[in-house]
């Protein structure tokens, strides 16, 4: 917790490099003027400028210093024990009415937001320090780059920021001198870290977000899902993009043959893990590529969908993580990682449930208390989680850094369900494409506070992060179909698929490669399927199965099953929901619903 670390005092040379559009140090001014800073430091992005920050938040005991020889140049940050994940009933849409927002954000007035909000903020930063963070979203040459700058009183969320942007000199080179740039404003207070005082306020018309009282991950990087999935979402359907909430993946054959396919699935639910997969080794030859692992921003070129990943590191869930599970994640996260509310071991070791080898006899748990393996308390909290930078994966795709993207194969939804829905099935088309997305449902995750495992309706992975009202989002989803000449084709998986004691059906991870290839497959044409009521489903003898001994054949039945049962309570789901926002839903997916009701009787 740092909510006292007093204002620091950089030496000569750091921090003060001022940027020198008018616009930036105007609004700059403004900020400090109201939050009352000791001092303003302004963030280059260098090396010199990282350690003496890293230095500063060990001293100020913001981060712990984790064993140098086990993880280099890595930390360990305990947030606050009642600021821990997403808070989506503290977001809010400031949009001018709240239509606009829709049936899905809680939506406030914005003069009157930001009238609240600058109240929270007056002296908010007297005897600290504000940081300056300039930023860009997308790779250096990309149209599609955005530039932000945050300011902040938390020297976490600077270094975090380093982690997950591209931060500093680029963006500044990239913003220009020019007053009427596009860029985001991004204002960040840890306030008194009390939920009562805790509110993440996007305003899209202003290209601004103001997020205060927090200082855990999501809610304070502001780049990530406040930028390049709320106001990125809005931009993108004024400009003719999209913004999602997609991992990118290539994968290549063994005679060279490369697609990259992009997957929404919601919060704590596989987007990382699939992005990093290694293919088990009945698939020699074939390789898996990341290009990112949360976000994609995606544009129309030749009539094809491009995708780039806007963010320069990953965000990622620890429990789990282990090089059973995904070997990519834990080559990635052995240097250069700041980790939050993981264990620390007493050889200065980051540890975790589901991580390899023995729990250790004592550590130290998130919250800072006495931990050993007969206690009750988990050791690392459920959403704890590494920031590391994407350079420090084993796998990145060679193109991450193009500014025209990768182009998208195959588009994939999918959801934590432990019955109805299938391992994977194929759209007919992009139309019912876009009402498989639309009605896709998950059980809820410790991404966000609230109920866990509950199932919830969560279109395109987008529930918490569509930053405008949900209806025009799926007109946009049609609307681009309509000018795609070569569409991807879109499918749904689920990894999660249980026995009725529990049990996951599938061994997921490495071999949800199988469920890959056949999705390539289909999109070369080369890959059987039977048409079923909700769309192509694949039969065993369609899918690569060799050498997959844990799955029994009765096992695979029930994971390519289409149950008529559930699939009417499903039907039935998806009516309610589409009932409960309100008259926003466009015509075509009122019909598609139709049209699987027509089918299913
Ligand atoms: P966000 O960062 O919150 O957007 O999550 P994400 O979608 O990237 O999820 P991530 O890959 O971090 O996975 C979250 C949890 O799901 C972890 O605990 C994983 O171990 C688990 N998980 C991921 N893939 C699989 C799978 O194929 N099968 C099973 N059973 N669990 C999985
Ligand atoms: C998610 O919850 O989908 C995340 C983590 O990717 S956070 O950045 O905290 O939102
Ligand atoms: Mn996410």
């Amino acid at each position: 917790m740092e909510k006292l670390a007093p204002a620091i005092a950089p030496p000569p040379g750091i921090g003060d490099r001022r940027p020198s559009n008018k616009a930036v140090l105007d609004w700059v001014q403004s900020v400090a003027q109201l939050t009352q800073p000791e001092n303003i430091f302004w963030c280059d992005g260098s090396e010199q400028e990282n350690d003496f920050l890293f230095g500063e938040a060990g001293r100020l005991n913001v981060l712990i210093k984790l064993n140098e020889r086990k993880l280099p140049r890595s930390y360990l940050h305990r947030s606050n024990a009642n600021d821990v994940a997403r808070v989506e009933q503290f977001t809010f849409i400031c949009t001018p009415t709240k239509e606009e927002a829709g049936p899905t954000n809680n939506w406030t007035e914005p003069a009157e937001t930001y009238q609240k909000l600058h109240r929270l903020l007056k002296g908010a930063m007297r005897g600290r320090t504000m940081f300056v963070v300039p930023y860009i979203m997308g790779p250096a040459d990309s149209p599609l780059t955005k530039v932000g700058f945050e300011l902040t009183d938390s020297i976490y969320v600077v270094l975090s920021m380093r982690i997950m942007t591209r931060m500093g000199k680029v963006a500044l080179e990239r913003l220009g001198e020019s007053t009427r740039a596009e860029w985001n404003r991004g204002v960040h207070s840890l306030l008194d870290v009390s939920p009562e005082r805790r509110f993440i306020a996007h305003f899209p018309q202003d290209n601004a977000i103001i997020s205060v009282g927090s200082g855990y991950g999501g809610n304070v990087l502001l780049s990530k899902k406040c930028l390049a999935l709320r106001i990125g979402s809005y931009l993108a359907r004024k400009q003719g993009w999209m913004a999602e909430h997609m991992l990118i993946l290539g994968i290549e054959s063994p005679q060279g043959q490369k697609h990259y396919v992009a997957a929404a699935f919601p919060s704590a639910c596989g987007k990382t893990n699939f992005a990093m997969l290694i293919p088990p080794s009945h698939f020699a030859g074939w390789k898996v590529t990341t290009v990112g692992d949360d976000i994609a921003w995606m544009q129309i070129r030749d009539g094809r969908l491009w995708a780039v990943n806007p963010e320069n590191g990953y965000f990622g869930v620890v429990p789990g993580t282990s090089y059973k599970s995904n070997p990519n994640a834990m080559r990635s996260i052995e240097h250069d990682t700041i980790y939050t509310n993981v264990a620390l071991t007493d050889d200065g070791d980051a540890w975790w449930e589901g991580k390899d080898g023995a729990p250790p006899a004592h550590a130290v748990d998130w919250r800072g208390n006495d931990w050993t393996p007969a206690s009750k308390e988990k050791a690392a909290h459920p959403n704890s989680r590494f920031a590391t930078p994407m350079r420090n994966n084993p796998v990145l795709d060679p193109h991450v850094e193009d500014g025209d993207g990768v182009p998208i194969s195959a588009i994939i939804f999918g959801g934590r369900r432990s019955d109805t829905m299938p391992l994977v099935f194929q759209a007919f088309d992009w139309e019912h494409g876009v009402y498989i997305g639309a009605t896709m449902a998950s059980e809820t995750t410790a991404a966000a506070t609230g109920a866990v495992g509950r199932v919830r309706r969560d279109p395109m992975a987008m529930l918490p992060f569509c930053g405008y009202n949900i209806g025009n989002y799926f007109r946009h989803w049609l609307e681009m179909g309509k000018r795609l000449t070569n569409p991807p084709l879109i499918f749904h998986v689920n990894w999660f698929r249980k026995s009725p004691n529990g049990q996951f059906l599938w061994p997921g991870f490495g071999e949800n490669m199988r469920v890959l290839k056949w999705i390539i497959d289909r999109s070369e044409n080369s890959a059987g399927a039977s048409e079923s009521a909700i769309g192509y489903v694949p039969r065993a003898r369609d899918l690569d199965l060799n050498e997959l001994p844990s799955v029994s054949t009765e096992q695979m039945a029930t994971l390519l099953s289409v149950n008529a049962d559930e699939w009417r309570n499903e039907l039935a789901g998806h009516g309610k929901f589409f009932d409960s926002l309100g008259g926003v839903v466009p015509g075509e997916l009122q019909k598609q619903r139709e049209k699987l009701a027509e089918r299913l009787s």
